[in-house]
């Protein structure tokens, strides 16, 4: 059946039975590839059935589908003509794991961080309204997502707007790790209401006796559905703000999804559509681990087993760090906006459950809530991976920054992160922290100077971003020393008189290599703070050698380069050679980190 389908075309010939045979095909090809290539297994196959639904339903390109995060976007690629492309997703110069308009004119909008689809979906369906134009728009957003101040922002916008969309609420009770907060409390009433269920299964009985849907016949059924609703539940929150809510309707069924979404394009205005999935649904054991199979690397298919052992990374280095402090220091409190695993806080919440805050998708939100408890005495140490970051750009400037209050924001996932390709590169946080007044920006070396940083941030009792990568330390560079650290002040690794080497962060170990390679008297400085910067001992050292070259993983707009470039003119040195190893400006596609690092930053430094 797989073979057949090379457009949504293809599908909309199938019959319930072979759609359901299509199901399982594309089921086992999710699992074949992901289990060879690494990605997001968990996501894909719980919206099999609402992916083929919606393929068979709305006409895409001309209706818009867009995918909440994006990471369950297999299924849509493969129905959407990339079937055989789907072999080589997230490797360089193949497909990539998320939505790209680029890709594929069936990939309407980018995504990649969560809680953007409403906006963008309203945004399309008020272009398509002033257009004059008919076709569909519907936002597939996860309960996960739901929790991204964005996604109720533009619900609330959305709900008084009466243009007609239809927002999917995939409802697997998870986010990586099972859902929080009231709004998932909410949803858990909606999931259980049997006769709201049953209510709803009479109307839309009444609904599709009705030939063609008259303006009128809607309305009416509106009100009654709207009048029982209220009965039934309380505070119907989706309806309050304007929505017709349909559901909850089993996710997995694609006659009762068919019908389901079919009388949404009937109703006006917007309407969301509850719809119950399975996260991992049909491997059974992603069923039972979905956290563990949300993103995964190539795995045994059998056991589920990684096929390369997880390495010590620097997110568990971090972790357990902070379990050591927080054990004699209880105003030491972590805060995460729903990364507990990928940001190594498992242990901490094991040990200080009561320490630990999940505050969903919502990363502006972690940052100036962690505002409000260091104001009232708390240390907050709040990780978070530098593209989601991003999102709390203001709330670092306004909350924390300006009130100088001693938030430690740990940016994990800098620099090249690999396979989840551009809107997950970390290339960008040390220019935009750059600019923020107030703020002291670290980059260990390795894992024990993370270690170190982590307990000078604590002591400092002021802003602190420490930034470090994904995956673990070079394992073929040992650093044996390891000064205290002091604040603004770097580490002079060699002394030289020919060539000043200044790295920072994970590029200090490359910069030994090169040291190496190139031979001669060359002298090595370990930046360690961008800022504040070690003006004095990087100053002497370029008066001395006259030669200077800078590695970074970052941006070469406002990060090290730069800093090193400001320095050069500010003090008016003269005569200086000046190279400098940092990612270009550009957003960077995926691949493997390797070779993205490898391309993008030099073949000399490897
Ligand atoms: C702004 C932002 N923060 C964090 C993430 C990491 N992330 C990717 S998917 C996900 C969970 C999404 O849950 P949900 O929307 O329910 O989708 P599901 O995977 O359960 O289908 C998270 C936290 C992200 N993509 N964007």
């Amino acid at each position: 059946m797989l073979e057949q389908i090379n457009s949504p075309k293809d599908l909309k010939k199938l019959n319930l039975k072979e759609k359901q045979k299509l199901a399982e095909e594309i089921r086992k090809y999710i699992l074949e590839v992901v289990a060879k290539n690494g990605g997001h297994l968990a996501s894909n196959l719980g919206v099999v059935e609402l992916t083929i639904a919606l393929h068979s339903v709305f006409d895409v390109p001309k209706d818009k589908i867009v995918w909440d995060v994006g990471h369950q976007s297999y299924v849509h690629k493969i129905i959407t003509g990339r079937r055989e492309e789907l072999k080589n997703i997230r490797k360089l110069n193949g497909i990539a794991g998320f939505p790209k308009t680029k890709e594929s004119e069936s990939d309407c909008f980018n995504t990649g961080h969560s809680s953007t689809s409403i906006s963008a979906a309203l945004g399309m369906a008020r272009a398509r309204d002033l257009h004059g134009k008919d076709n569909n728009v519907i936002a597939v957003i996860g309960d996960g997502a739901l929790t991204g101040g964005m996604a109720l922002e533009a619900l609330n916008d959305a709900g008084s707007s009466n243009s007609h969309m239809t927002v999917i609420l995939n409802d697997n009770e998870m986010s990586i790790s099972p859902n929080v907060g009231g709004l998932n409390n909410f949803l858990g009433k909606l999931r259980t209401k049997k006769l709201y269920t049953r209510t709803n299964k009479i109307i839309k009985k009444q609904i599709s006796s009705i030939p063609i849907v008259g303006k009128t016949a809607v309305k009416a059924i509106q009100n009654i559905k709207r009048a029982i609703k209220q009965l039934v539940i309380n505070r119907m929150y989706f309806e309050d703000v304007g929505f017709t809510y349909l559901g909850p309707v089993d996710g997995h069924n694609i006659e009762k999804l068919e019908s389901i979404l079919t009388l949404s394009k009937q109703v006006k205005g917007p309407v969301l559509v509850h719809v119950l999935t399975k996260k991992g649904k049909g491997y059974e054991i992603a069923e039972k681990n979905p956290d563990k199979f949300h993103s995964i690397p190539a795995f045994d298919i059998n056991t589920g087993e990684p096929k390369k052992k997880k390495t010590k990374d620097y997110s568990k280095v971090f972790g357990d760090k902070l379990v050591e402090f927080a054990k004699n220091n209880d105003k030491i409190v972590a805060v995460t906006a729903s990364m507990k695993s990928g940001t190594g806080l498992t242990r901490f919440s094991q040990e200080f459950p009561y320490r630990i805050f999940d505050v969903g998708i919502a990363e502006q939100h972690a940052i100036t809530m962690a505002a409000g408890m260091a104001k009232e005495g708390m240390i907050p140490v709040v990780p978070i991976y530098s593209s989601f970051y991003q999102r709390a750009y203001d709330q670092v400037i306004h909350d924390v920054a300006m009130q100088d209050l001693p938030v430690i924001m740990c940016v994990d996932r800098a620099g090249i992160v690999g396979a989840d390709g551009e809107t997950h590169q970390g290339t960008l946080d040390m220019a935009f922290f750059r600019l923020v007044p107030n703020l002291v920006i670290m980059a260990p070396k390795d894992f024990k100077e993370l270690e170190d940083s982590l307990e000078f941030a604590v002591n400092l009792k002021k802003p602190v971003v420490i930034r470090y990568p994904r995956g673990g330390e070079d394992e073929k560079i040992k650093f044996e020393k390891h000064e205290k650290i002091e604040l603004g002040k770097s580490e002079i690794l060699q002394k030289g008189d020919d060539l000043t080497i200044i790295a920072i962060g994970k590029m200090v170990s490359k910069a030994v290599k090169i040291a190496k390679k190139i031979g001669g008297s060359v002298e090595i400085i370990n930046a360690r703070f961008l800022k504040p910067f070690d003006e004095e001992v990087v100053k002497c050292s370029l008066e001395k050698t006259k030669n200077v070259i800078t590695i970074e993983d970052g941006t070469k707009i406002n990060g090290l380069a730069t800093t090193v470039k400001e320095l050069i003119v500010d003090n008016e040195l003269q005569g200086i050679k000046f190279k400098s190893y940092a990612y270009p400006d550009e957003f960077i596609q995926h691949g493997s980190v390797e070779e993205l690092e490898h391309l993008k930053l030099d073949k000399d430094l490897f």
